[in-house]
């Protein structure tokens, strides 16, 4: 039995409304997920009930948000197959998980002439932190090479990698195209000349079973907000035994054992990493994203968003100038494309006239659009809640789109 899509979208308040005098389609999901009424009512319930400070008050209050902040810890554990709850740090988000490794790994790890290794998929928050790490370290940038289709060339990547690799650092599945890159081979090849690897996640944690014991994978960055859960929160799994070996990432409460003037003793992990008051009320919502993707179950969400995917392809497909990018074997639910020669934010515009949300530009991935030769493309981006009928919506705007410029 496939999923009730019509009584999910129930759930989600913010896709019924009109958008232009139009129903909402909104198809910008690789930039950010709806959220479901659960998580508006779990982050209203928590500053109405049990809002206080956590880890050090005395009083009901703060005992229970300490709890709900520690079960959805416990619920992220689970939801990536994480060792123990312990691995899994919260941040602002995969850019901030990603910041929060070049920082430490600057300051520690990284001497000059080493080398680090990202791809020509990785989205701008998996680039500027190791340009800044190598400027500063006078360490070394090397990138995998992509084919037309947007794929790594694996066998160039093995020839990247030496012993002065100290981490590769690379997309699980890239938010411009879609690719999902075959991180389990990329990772055992990086560990077999001693190199860390961390995988953004940012996409694929909303459309593919993650779990990080099976991948080995020693950091895992993702976003609460690209998985129906609130924005300016995130999580970063790293191994026990490696977050151990690394320095704080910033200085403050929570993240101490003992301070003197002469000296600081710093907290276990996951506090180590936790400096301040953190995000407490999103990370209680959080849990409700997780609990409704638990519900749906990872398989039956990715079957949905698979067929709708391979749904557009055959539609849009048959407009006239309609020009696929990115056409990987393994992708998650994101089509770009542009139509003829049109500008990808023109085409934008005029499907928002028309109600329609799509995401148009670089993607923040502007060194992978040089690649391919482009500006910018436009991305529709699928979810749990999206359908088949907006999906034909979407094809009779485009098609009327195209018609306008081959006339
Ligand atoms: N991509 C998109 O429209 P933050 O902003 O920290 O939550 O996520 C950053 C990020 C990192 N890696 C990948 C692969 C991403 O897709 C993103 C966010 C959005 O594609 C906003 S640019």
């Amino acid at each position: 039995m496939g999923l009730d899509i019509e009584k999910i979208r129930g759930l989600f308040p913010v896709l019924h409304q009109e958008v232009h005098g139009k129903p909402l389609v909104y198809f910008d999901n690789a930039a950010t997920t709806q959220k479901p009424q659960a998580v508006l009512d779990a982050l209203t319930n928590y500053y109405q009930h049990d809002n206080s400070n956590i880890h050090r008050g005395a009083h009901a209050l703060a005992d229970r948000a300490t709890r709900y902040f520690e079960e959805t810890r416990e619920a992220i554990q689970h939801f990536i197959n994480a060792r123990e709850a312990a691995e899994v740090i919260f941040t602002k988000g995969t850019t901030e998980g990603i910041n929060l490794v070049a920082s430490t790994f600057r300051r520690k790890f990284v001497e000059k002439g080493d080398e680090i290794i990202i791809s020509t998929l990785e989205h701008h928050s998996n680039i500027v932190p190791w340009q800044m790490l190598c400027e500063e370290k006078g360490a070394i940038l090397k990138v995998i090479p992509i084919n037309e289709a947007g794929e790594i060339l694996f066998e160039e990547f093995e020839k990247l990698l030496s012993p002065k690799t100290k981490l590769v650092s690379i997309v699980h599945a890239s938010n411009a195209l879609g690719t999902i890159n075959p991180v389990k081979q990329v990772i055992d090849a990086a560990h077999a000349v001693g190199a860390k690897v961390l995988l953004d996640g940012a996409q694929s944690s909303s459309h593919l079973n993650i779990d990080v014991q099976e991948l080995d994978c020693d950091f895992f960055a993702f976003s609460a907000h690209k998985l129906y859960g609130p924005t300016g929160l995130g999580c970063l799994y790293g191994k026990r035994e490696v977050f151990e070996t690394m320095p704080p990432y910033q200085g403050g409460g929570e993240m101490i054992k003992e301070v003197t003037f002469e000296k600081t003793t710093y907290n276990e992990i996951p506090f180590k990493f936790e400096a301040g008051t953190p995000n407490i009320g999103d990370v209680i919502a959080f849990k409700a994203a997780i609990d409704f993707i638990n519900e749906l179950g990872k398989d039956a969400i990715r079957a949905h968003e698979d067929e709708l995917l391979s749904y557009a392809n055959e539609q849009l497909s048959q407009i006239k100038g309609f020009l696929p990018v990115g056409t990987a074997k393994e992708k998650v639910s994101v089509l770009s494309f542009n139509i003829n020669a049109m500008h990808p934010y023109d085409v934008g515009m005029m499907l928002d006239a028309n109600g329609i949300a799509v995401r148009t530009g670089h993607h923040c991935t502007q060194p992978l659009m040089k690649r391919l030769g482009l500006e910018g493309t436009v991305r529709a981006s699928f979810s749990v809640y999206n359908s088949k009928s907006e999906i034909d919506k979407l094809a009779e705007g485009l098609s009327r789109i195209a018609r306008i410029k081959n006339k």
